[in-house]
């Protein structure tokens, strides 16, 4: 599938330190420690829908992750996938007697634009479900040869992941069985599904029916993917065999990213799948996550039609931590607004504080887990003293704005 479009980003002078990141198998903030070249897997959008602003803090959260460790001198490898064939995506070309093709395409060139600009760096592989259906069937297939998987025997076609296979199960989540259960129905999951060997086995292949749109599976028969085993074949087929993160917004972190990672590390051998796991908070409108399924969104594509300055978005969407869940207000806006005034006027300034103390104190901020409300509050201090005409260095103003520019993503 066709990426979006990037922008220049400045190079700073220096380097950046290592990242540390939270991980949510170890409960801890760790050192991302990439040998080189660093990857990443991001799971990206269920085209149903406009990007929200939920989306777009979790893009910008692992947009983060990439500049931090580009301007630590990392190569970075990064994938993202569209889940562009999926229950929802049906009900959604269902309830509104649309072709889901072209809707998964129309809300997808949507998405590229809103990323485009809110200056998310495109990933190196942006990649789609159904283009990934033949390496996902093969995938199945050893599974199922290996004894991990089991095809139901109601004539469904249906192929089952055995969790039992997976004896590591729940270490990424940590969650106890009991919550397991709770959650899993919500996100997808059909603990009552009749023939299941547990009830948390997630299905890999959705056998071939009469209503709906299939693919040929070779030896597995017609049918078409399950979630979780979409994200870790991409993932394992562009990445290789273990990455350094998987991110996503918390709502992911189970069933989605226990399935994928048990997957990935059944096929492998390998483990764990990924050294972080990491994870954004989810974003709020009104007291409740904002989703499709409750309808409490804020489109990202709205607001630029309302002509607010994507700047102002993604200022707003950094202003407190990637992990917190947080509130969108109008509040929230209104600051980023205005903190954007300040920091353009500050550039503009003949001289400001020290550009490389600047700089210095803001890669410290960034790579202690990212902490964005820390580098804001450094922009801040350095913008405000800038304005008040208490400094003298005069290559400051520059710097400022490239170091805004290249680590958090704000071109102002
Ligand atoms: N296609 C799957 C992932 S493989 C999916 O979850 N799609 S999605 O469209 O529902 O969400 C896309 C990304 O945005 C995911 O990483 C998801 O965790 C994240 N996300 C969804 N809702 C929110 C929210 N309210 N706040 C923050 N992130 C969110
Ligand atoms: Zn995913």
């Amino acid at each position: 599938m066709e990426s979006w479009v990037g922008h220049e980003v400045p190079r700073l002078p220096g380097r950046g330190g290592p990242l540390t990141l939270f991980d949510a198998a170890r409960r801890g903030a760790h050192p991302s420690q990439p040998d080189g070249v660093a990857t990443m897997y991001v799971c990206g959008i269920t085209p149903y829908d406009a990007t929200h602003l939920g989306h777009a803090a979790t893009m910008i959260a692992f947009d983060l992750v990439q500049r931090v460790w580009r301007d630590a001198g990392l190569t970075v490898r990064y994938v993202q996938n569209v889940t562009d064939i999926d229950d929802p995506l049906l009900e959604r070309a269902e309830r509104d007697g649309e072709d889901w093709k072209v809707l998964a395409m129309r809300e997808t060139a949507l998405f590229r634009e809103d990323m485009e600009a809110l200056r998310i760096i495109p990933p190196e592989h942006y990649v789609g479900a159904v283009e990934s259906i033949p390496d996902i069937a093969d995938r199945v297939l050893a599974l199922l040869k290996d004894g991990a998987a089991y095809r139901l025997d109601d004539g469904t076609g249906d192929v089952y992941f055995d969790i039992s296979a997976a004896p590591e199960f729940g270490y990424e989540s940590n969650l106890p069985r009991a919550e397991m259960l709770e959650i899993f129905p919500e996100r997808g999951g059909d603990p009552d599904r009749a023939g299941k060997r547990d009830p948390l086995d997630p299905l890999l292949w959705r056998g071939a029916r009469a209503d709906e749109p299939s693919w040929p599976g070779g030896d597995l028969g017609p049918g078409r993917p399950g979630w979780h085993i979409e994200c870790a074949v991409i993932a394992l087929n562009l990445l290789g065999e273990s990455i350094d993160v998987q991110g996503g917004g918390n709502d992911l972190i189970f069933p989605h990213h226990e399935c994928s990672a048990a997957h990935a590390e059944r096929l492998t051998g390998r483990a764990p799948f990924a050294s972080h796991y990491t994870h954004a908070g989810m974003i709020g409108l009104n007291g409740e996550k904002m989703s499709k399924s409750k309808g409490n969104l804020v489109f990202v594509s709205r607001l630029r039609a309302d002509q607010v300055d994507p700047m102002a978005v993604r200022l707003g969407l950094m202003s407190d931590h990637y992990r917190a869940d947080r509130p969108w207000t109008d509040d929230v806006l209104a600051a980023a607004l205005e903190r954007l005034a300040r920091w353009r006027r500050a550039a503009a300034a003949p001289a400001g504080p020290s550009g490389a103390e600047l700089l210095a104190e803001v890669r410290a901020r960034l790579s202690d887990d990212l902490d964005t409300p820390g580098a804001i509050a450094v922009a801040d201090t350095w913008a405000d003293a800038a304005l008040a005409g208490r400094a003298d260095d005069p290559d400051a103003p520059h710097l400022f704005a490239e170091t805004l520019d290249a680590l958090l993503g704000i071109r102002l």
